[in-house]
């Protein structure tokens, strides 16, 4: 979709501190960190939230949960990390393209849910 920033990143249309690709996800540090070290990993193919995947999405969404300890300790984070899926507008989505935020650095990141 021409009009969604993450996959003209992914096309390469954009600039991004790229992480991680592959032929079926891609990974980028998140432009505005609420964590010493944030980062997303996002299907190439658009998929405009976790409302909208099916099951023809099942094996990329299975692959990218699967990346993220390795992804993440390749960042630093071998103590663990926090991933967050926002969906939709009461999930305070901000960016329609299916996206896993990785948040993580030296201290616990505190309560939340
Ligand atoms: O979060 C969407 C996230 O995407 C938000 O934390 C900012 C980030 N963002 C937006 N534009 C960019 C670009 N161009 N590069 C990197 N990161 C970006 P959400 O879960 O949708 O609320």
């Amino acid at each position: 979709m021409s009009d969604c920033i993450f996959c003209r990143i992914v096309a390469g249309e954009l600039p991004c501190r790229k992480v991680y690709e592959d032929e079926d996800v891609y990974a980028f540090h998140d432009i505005r960190p609420a964590a010493p070290v944030h980062f997303m990993i996002i299907p190439k193919r658009h998929i405009a939230s976790l409302a909208e995947a099916g099951p023809a999405d099942a094996a990329v969404l299975g692959k990218i949960l699967a990346l993220a300890g390795r992804l993440a300790r390749e960042q630093g984070l071998e103590e663990g990390f926090r991933t967050i899926i926002n969906t939709g507008r009461i999930g305070c989505q901000e960016v329609y393209h299916l996206h896993v935020h990785i948040l993580g650095g030296p201290e616990p990141l505190g309560g939340m849910l």
